[in-house]
């Protein structure tokens, strides 16, 4: 079994945790996640307030386990999902895609365990002197929103700026990750990619079938001109994005008006030619679909063989 802070800081068996992945990660997937032992965390994304109370209500009907809401700081929304996570007693709240610095003393003064992600030693300083619980340090190997550290320099870098746990994310789907994340310094692990394709997950088949035929160099960053770089895998409507992103004669405006709701159609809709697949870099090793706990149990015993005979190496 292995020992982290993390697992006691915020009563969970396994030290992972599920990405809060925006039209994916709902309260199904969350409470398999933290039936299994980990942390599932249900994503507020860009909905409101009424549609994020329905879900951690229906999580804890399906779980009596510590779960986790992530609050996308960027969605017009933030502030009502703010108060929802208060209000229905949260156990744990990820943040992405921005500074928490608004909302954290009010979520800490409730209990909740505050555990934004960041993506360079700078956010990680600042948001621990605000007083958060653990900071997950998310490598640009990662899908989605991305920074531009790497897992392998981010990890360690926040691990020696910060006295608080640190959670490595971004590049991570086996028990290989796992144990890395531990010699880098790391007290867990967050990955969205591998949950995406569990059997609880209620995305669109599609989405998984693409996840499980991809190959290592199968993902594309886009949006860099807008300010949002994004990691999704290469499909005809990442690939017009980036080439809209290169021509001077396209605005901004067109570029965005092009992605809107391309999230959405890729998640509910499946739609292959008009969505955006966003996946990490571990797509090319996430080969089947299994149920939540079964990927868990994989990656821990994994984890566990591998630190257990690290020994070896000496
Ligand atoms: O948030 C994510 N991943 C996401 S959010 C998302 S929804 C979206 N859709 C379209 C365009 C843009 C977003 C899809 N994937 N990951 C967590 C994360 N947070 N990665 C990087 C950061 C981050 C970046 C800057 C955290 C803090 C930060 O602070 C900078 C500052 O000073 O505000």
């Amino acid at each position: 079994m292995i020992k982290s802070k993390i697992c006691d800081l915020i009563g969970i068996k396994y030290p992972i945790f599920q990405g809060g992945m925006a039209w994916i990660s709902d309260a199904k997937l969350a409470a398999s996640v933290s039936e299994a032992g980990g942390l599932g965390i249900i994503s507020a994304m860009n909905a409101n307030a009424e549609y994020l109370r329905t879900e951690i209500r229906k999580c804890k009907e399906l779980t009596n386990k510590n779960f986790g809401v992530n609050i996308m700081l960027m969605s017009p929304f933030a502030d009502e999902v703010a108060k929802v996570v208060v209000e229905e007693k949260v156990p744990v709240v990820t943040t992405g895609a921005g500074m928490p610095t608004k909302y954290i003393k009010d979520w800490l003064e409730a209990g909740i365990k505050v555990i934004p992600v960041v993506a360079s030693v700078a956010v990680a300083i600042r948001v621990a002197r605000m007083g958060a619980s653990a900071v997950i340090a998310e490598g640009c190997e990662s899908g989605g929103h991305v920074g531009e550290m790497n897992t392998m320099a981010l990890v360690p870098q926040v691990c020696s700026a910060v006295d608080i746990p640190v959670i490595a994310a971004g590049g991570i789907a086996d028990g290989r990750g796992v144990a890395a994340s531990f010699m880098l310094g790391a007290e867990g692990v967050q990955c969205g990619t591998c949950f995406l394709v569990a059997e609880e997950c209620n995305v669109h088949e599609n989405y998984k079938n693409k996840i499980i035929s991809a190959g290592d160099t199968d993902t594309i960053v886009t949006g860099k001109r807008l300010g949002h770089p994004v990691r999704s895998l290469k499909t005809p409507f990442s690939r017009k994005f980036a080439a809209m992103e290169k021509e001077n004669t396209t605005t901004d405006e067109q570029i965005m008006a092009f992605g809107a709701g391309s999230l959405r159609k890729a998640a509910v809709d499946g739609n292959i030619t008009e969505g955006s697949f966003m996946a990490g870099q571990s797509a090319g090793m996430v080969k089947e679909i299994l149920p939540a706990k079964d990927i868990i149990n994989k990656m821990m015993t994994e984890a566990e063989d591998l630190l257990k005979n690290a020994q070896n190496r000496i």
